[in-house]
């Protein structure tokens, strides 16, 4: 079979197989952030925190230097990071089990703080590298290894929408929802993952992009099934959207 090498993309981004599963979106979430930093000129002093989850390996991917967090504790070790060192760039990547599961208080209170950080949150729906169980994010009447019945929301409640809490805390200020699932959604997340950064070197204060992204594994989906699902049926219930953006407000 011939071998497909793709040669445009930046530099900060390493050539080597990929261990994300056919169809995964965490290698578009990586390339997008690779771009933004690139495009800035700030991968020389960018530092990542990567979370626990499938995305543990970033470091592999993403030729940064990078501190690898406990579970959920990324934002927290952002913050240290940040205040040691407060010309880097630094930025948190993480899934929704460990972001809106065992991390919530760490997330809430960094972006209530208004540390100047960027997180980037990739919500799908599932805890992707334990097998698939049931997430905060886990819709109603999807099927997961620990809600094989399906979601339900008298018993478990209602999937938790991230982008509109982070929204409401005083120190945020910018949080957007973006998809990769289609040519016009990845344009758009990278505008996205581009002005978080930004707005982190502005010194504005805590910016968040969740990506809504698939897992073909774990929701036992085709790739391109998988792809489908991402409209017909996160999209509906996690619209796509600024939800803060302190520059409107201010009139900047
Ligand atoms: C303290 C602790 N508890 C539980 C785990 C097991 N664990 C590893 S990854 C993971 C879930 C990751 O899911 P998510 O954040 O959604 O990322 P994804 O794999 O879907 O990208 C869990 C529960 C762990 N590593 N450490
Ligand atoms: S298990 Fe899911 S999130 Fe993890 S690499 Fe595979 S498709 Fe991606």
């Amino acid at each position: 079979m011939q071998e497909i090498r793709v040669t445009n993309y930046p530099e900060v981004l390493v050539d080597r197989p990929t261990h994300y599963c056919p169809g995964c979106q965490h290698g578009i979430a990586h390339r997008l952030v690779a771009e933004a930093l690139t495009d800035l000129g700030v991968v020389d002093k960018t530092i990542a925190v990567s979370s626990i989850g499938c995305s543990v390996f970033l470091y592999n991917y993403l030729n940064l230097d990078t501190v690898e967090a406990p579970h959920g504790r990324a934002p927290a070790v952002a913050t240290g990071v940040k205040r040691a060192r407060p010309d880097a760039v630094v930025f948190t990547y993480q899934g929704d089990g460990d972001l809106a599961s065992i991390g919530m208080a760490e997330i809430m209170h960094c972006a209530n703080r208004g540390e100047r950080v960027t997180v980037i949150f990739v919500n799908n729906t599932v805890y992707g590298m334990t097998g698939g169980q049931m997430a905060p994010t886990t819709l109603v009447g999807q099927k997961t290894t620990t809600c094989p019945g399906g979601r339900c929301l008298e018993r478990e409640g209602a999937p938790i929408r991230m982008s509109e809490i982070i929204a409401s805390l005083g120190g945020t200020a910018y949080c957007e929802r973006v998809a990769v699932n289609t040519v016009k959604n990845v344009l758009g997340a990278k505008k996205a993952i581009r002005k978080a950064f930004q707005y982190q070197l502005d010194g504005k204060g805590f910016s968040f992009v969740e990506v809504l992204s698939t897992c073909p594994t774990n929701w036992r989906m085709t790739p391109v099934a998988a792809n489908e699902r991402v409209a017909s049926e996160m999209i509906p219930y996690f619209p796509l959207g600024t939800f803060k953006d302190i520059a409107a407000t201010e009139g900047a």
